[in-house]
């Protein structure tokens, strides 16, 4: 009987176990597909592709044959800056709707824990003190999300259903706009969502473009005493205007889920900030049951000379 087609995959991270919390195992699956460990590989030159979160600078030289990256998250600027990841191979990334709900839900806390002064509420717990505090209807609350991809959509779309004034930012028009969202394109699209917006919430990919976008610049666009959540990428922070901001008044205060340099080092000024809310990069993670699905479709359609439908463009950033 005539052997099926196999097509060979290297698991490469330098932070995890990938096939143990992925459940990554193709075995019921005809066998099509094979997933290994680096130390299983015994001649590199049989792998096609890597599933990967954040592999070390050098993992992709082992292999010349590398048609496909895939990261196992929704963020694949980490395989772009690669300096071992030839410009040719296709990046592709997990597109989870599980994920970008999870998004949403770490937004949704976030905003209402500052809108509803809940850090307020439980120092005055602690002093048995009771003293209702002023609120303001969502409707006549602004808030700013910053792009409009897989993530950014959940997230208009949870608060929107919550009744506040959202405001978008994002590269171009959305084909399929939500109702009451209003949306703002093109260069002065992170400016016009924000001007006036009580928090802003970003989630833009990390590109040339995008580094450093949370600046002084675009602290001055929202209103005085606003919120930042930041669950993008540590690297869109520019740190020093941050802080100047937080010392101004111009910022309250921030949630901060993403960070420069992760973990978070002990020394970093950030943990001791009572202005901040610290969480260790948790706002979502992707299901492993929909990695594992999309792994194995991405490794199929390479297989049968297609380009994966999650590859990416390299030129965008995402
Ligand atoms: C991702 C992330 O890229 O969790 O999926 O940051």
């Amino acid at each position: 009987m005539e052997q099926a087609e196999t097509i060979d995959g290297v698991l490469l991270s330098s932070t995890m176990d990938l096939k143990s919390f992925y459940g990554l195992d193709f075995k019921g699956s005809g066998r099509q597909v094979r997933l290994l460990d680096p130390e299983e590989v015994s001649d590199p030159a049989t792998i096609r592709f890597a599933v990967c979160w954040l592999p070390d600078d050098d993992a992709f030289a082992r292999y010349p044959n590398l048609e496909m990256a895939m990261s196992v998250g929704a963020g694949v600027d980490a395989l772009i800056a690669n300096p071992s990841l030839a410009g040719e191979t296709l990046i592709c990334r997990v597109r989870d709707p599980h994920q970008a709900d999870l998004m949403a839900g770490y937004a949704a806390h976030e905003v209402l824990h500052f809108l509803r002064s809940f850090t307020q509420m439980k120092d005055q717990q602690n002093a048995r003190v009771w003293n209702p505090l002023p609120m303001s209807p969502p409707k006549k609350t602004r808030i700013a999300v910053l792009g409009n991809g897989t993530m950014g959509a959940a997230i208009a779309r949870a608060l929107g259903a919550m009744g506040f004034s959202v405001a978008v930012a994002c590269r171009s028009e959305p084909a399929e706009p939500l109702a009451g969202i209003s949306y703002h394109s093109g260069s002065g699209a992170l400016d016009l969502a924000c001007r006036d917006s009580r928090i802003a919430i970003n989630v833009l990919p990390l590109t040339n473009e995008t580094e450093n976008i949370l600046n002084g610049r675009l602290f001055n666009q929202l209103a005085p005493g606003a919120w930042l959540i930041q669950i993008g990428r540590g690297e869109h922070l520019h740190e020093a205007d941050f802080a100047a901001a937080l010392d101004s008044g111009q910022l309250a205060g921030a949630s901060l889920d993403v960070f420069r340099e992760e973990p978070l080092p002990e020394s970093h000024p950030f943990w001791e900030d009572a202005r901040l809310r610290i969480t260790p990069h948790i706002a979502s993670d992707s299901t492993p049951s929909v990695v594992a699905e999309q792994i194995h479709a991405s490794a199929v359609e390479l297989l049968q000379g297609r380009r994966p439908r999650l590859a990416i463009d390299r030129h965008q950033g995402y």
